[in-house]
């Protein structure tokens, strides 16, 4: 039933996976062109799922992880029911929840895995979210600005999700903050990230580059962790709201491949992936998620990434 959740993956990079939705979705007010997707959302809270064609209709059901269809609680005010017409609750017990849509006009079923987060309040005096080391947030937003309040909640991770697929082309263990500690883990994400990263993987491709996926060196960072490693404390990595990354796929090395093909990997291809990523920028493709752009030099410790958030304003570095 849930073909495309039991496509497990080992490995940070797969097969490009290029399947767009002939009718796209808008999930909490940003189009979703692929078939799966995911919702954070805090328990109880509301979502929407429409499609983007107001035109078409359909339906959504929820399913547990194991693809059993939930049946109606408490905890569950509605478990199926139309696309479009009313918010969807989310369930009241935090974890992990697919919902799927059948637009009735293309047939087409998408499934949004609906993260339901532990809340920020769960965090002890000593920073620790079931063990798991988060630290401290700023309480001071930098400049007010709302985007750097403290997360409302964090996705509980145990060792058999880090393989869900929570876009076509990313799995929820590839942004896992780096830090040495057992699970559960907890992750915080902005599902605008995932479609800024999917945006840039999918027109590589459609632009001639055959590019099977985005090795993601650094996505989520715990407060404690982004201290640790001596980083900005507003960093939006900190916020679910930014990735590292760098393409490794010839050869398979560990460290960015030759993108210009002047015959040596170093910052000058993190530079030719920046400008791709500027180019499309100028031209209008991330819309509210336009963001950091950074370009990072090889050192001792990794090879040459760029940097990309969803901050909202432009910066260059
Ligand atoms: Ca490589
Ligand atoms: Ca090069």
């Amino acid at each position: 039933m849930l073909a495309l959740l039991a496509l497990a993956r080992t490995g940070d990079v797969f097969s490009f996976e290029k399947t767009l939705l002939n009718s796209k979705l808008s999930v909490n007010g940003s189009t979703v062109p692929y078939p799966i997707f995911s919702v954070f959302v805090m328990p109880s809270k509301t979502f929407t799922v429409e499609f983007a064609e107001k035109s078409h209709t359909g339906s959504f059901q929820f399913f547990d992880a194991n693809g059993e269809a939930l049946k109606l609680s408490p905890n569950l005010p509605a478990n199926s029911g139309t696309v479009g017409k009313t918010p969807i609750t989310a369930p009241k017990q935090s974890g992990h929840y697919v919902l799927k849509t059948t637009n009735n006009q293309t047939g087409e079923i998408a499934t949004l895995n609906v993260f339901v987060m532990t809340p920020l309040e769960k965090v002890d005096k000593a920073g620790k979210l079931n063990g798991y080391i988060i630290g401290k947030y700023p309480e001071k937003p930098l400049k007010n600005n709302p985007i750097y309040l403290p997360p409302q909640g964090f996705v509980e991770v145990s060792p058999g999700q880090t393989d869900i697929r929570i876009s076509p082309n990313f799995t929820l263990g590839q942004f896992l903050s780096k830090q040495q500690q057992g699970f559960p883990k907890y992750v915080h994400l902005r599902a605008g990230l995932l479609l800024k990263l999917e945006n840039i993987l999918h027109t590589l491709n459609s632009e001639g580059y055959t590019i099977e996926g985005l090795t993601i060196m650094s996505g989520y960072r715990t407060p404690f962790y982004n201290k640790a490693i001596g980083n900005v404390q507003y960093s939006r990595h900190v916020w679910g709201g930014a990735a590292d990354f760098y393409i490794d796929q010839s050869p398979k090395d560990g460290v960015m491949d030759d993108l210009n093909k002047d015959g040596v990997v170093n910052r000058e291809d993190a530079v030719w992936l920046a400008n791709f990523i500027a180019n499309m920028s100028k031209q209008g493709a991330f819309g509210s998620r336009i963001g950091g752009l950074g370009v990072y030099d090889a050192n001792a410790a990794h090879g040459p990434f760029v940097h990309v958030d969803v901050r909202g304003t432009l910066a260059r570095w």
